[in-house]
């Protein structure tokens, strides 16, 4: 099945068509079972090729996507929000600044450079980097530390099959990872007041990297990355707030030590290294028990109590075993 999902979706279509008619078919599939995991046969979209600048190869690389179980079934967020309520300061601070003032950036042709602790440092252009690796379709929830939420069809590589390319020695217990800075093309990073330092840096522990639920996303929503999702790839790690997916990667390096993130360095008190999202550790400046799950509006403001680790506990709470969480928040 094909559906049409374009760029300029008026408020009649606001869930694309292609999603209900998948959401009927998962609900007959019952292989939707009570742990909310989607049945491993059926995408959630299909787009057509017209809407998607991206170069051929990587068009066809994300077309062959196919579902993964770890998948969520909850309704997706529809596609205009994904993809016009951003947070890419890069392009400005507004919620809709990154798809406005995303356009005049171009992606393509795209290298990136990996250095420190691994046998296979070098640059490498995108195509190189991604050839072979199989792209999966991931549902995931996406927790703002805002206490705003959606729910994504990202499309990407299992960021363990693709850190592996390098083979990080074992000394490497971190990841680097820094975005693109081009400010001739990002008026975010010629603004004096910007609100964060360019590039925007993140990183994981190593084992944090390797989970299976970590992706490097190459797409959403059945297409490439939209510049405003970060294009032309971005890290995806759901059981963490928002900013720790760093969007429009250039460097990626293996070090012995935890980087200073951008957030971090910007506010230390109110943004920590790992970020976890956590209903019992409150923001500084309000709660995190609740989210709201977009769209909401004034009248129906959609709040939802959020879950540890992002609803993603079973699969990754091993990690933080025996950490003070309220301490390495
Ligand atoms: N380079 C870069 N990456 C970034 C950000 C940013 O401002 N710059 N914002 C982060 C935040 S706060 C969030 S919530 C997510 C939003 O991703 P989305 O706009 O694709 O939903 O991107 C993250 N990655
Ligand atoms: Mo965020």
């Amino acid at each position: 099945m094909k559906a049409l999902i374009t760029n300029k979706l008026t408020e009649h279509s606001v869930t694309p068509e292609a999603v209900y008619l998948n959401r009927r078919q998962w609900l007959k599939a019952s292989a939707v079972g009570a742990a909310g995991l989607l049945a491993p046969s059926m995408k959630a979209v299909e787009v057509a090729p017209g809407d998607d600048p991206a170069p051929p190869w990587l068009q066809s690389q994300n077309k062959q996507a196919s579902p993964s179980s770890f998948s969520s079934t909850e309704k997706l967020t529809p596609y205009e929000y994904v993809t016009g309520y951003n947070n890419f300061y890069e392009f400005g601070t507004g919620k809709d600044d990154p798809e406005k003032y995303g356009q005049d950036f171009n992606p393509h042709p795209w290298q990136v450079t990996v250095s420190g602790l691994a046998e296979g440092t070098g640059t490498f252009d995108l195509e190189d980097l991604l050839k072979g690796l199989a792209v999966e379709e991931r549902i995931y929830r996406l927790r703002c530390v805002e206490a705003w939420s959606m729910v994504i069809p990202w499309l990407g590589v299992p960021m363990a099959a693709l850190l592996k390319r390098f083979k990080p020695l074992s000394g490497a217990q971190y990841v680097t990872f820094e975005s693109v800075y081009r400010p001739e093309e990002m008026p975010g990073q010629r603004s004096f007041f910007g609100a964060i330092d360019y590039p925007y840096i993140e990183g994981l522990r190593m084992d944090e990297a390797m989970h299976p639920l970590t992706l490097m996303a190459t797409g959403v929503y059945g297409r490439s990355l939209p510049n405003q999702n970060g294009a032309p790839l971005r890290l995806v790690v759901p059981w963490k707030y928002g900013f720790k997916s760093i969007k429009s990667i250039r460097k990626i390096t293996f070090t012995d030590r935890a980087p200073q993130t951008t957030w971090q360095k910007s506010n230390a008190r109110e943004y920590g290294f790992y970020a976890n999202v956590n209903p019992a550790v409150d923001h500084p400046r309000w709660s995190q028990a609740e989210e709201r799950r977009l769209p909401s509006t004034l009248f129906a403001s959609n709040r939802v109590p959020t879950l540890p680790f992002n609803g993603y506990a079973d699969a990754v709470g091993s990690l933080y075993r025996g950490m003070d969480l309220t301490k390495y928040y």
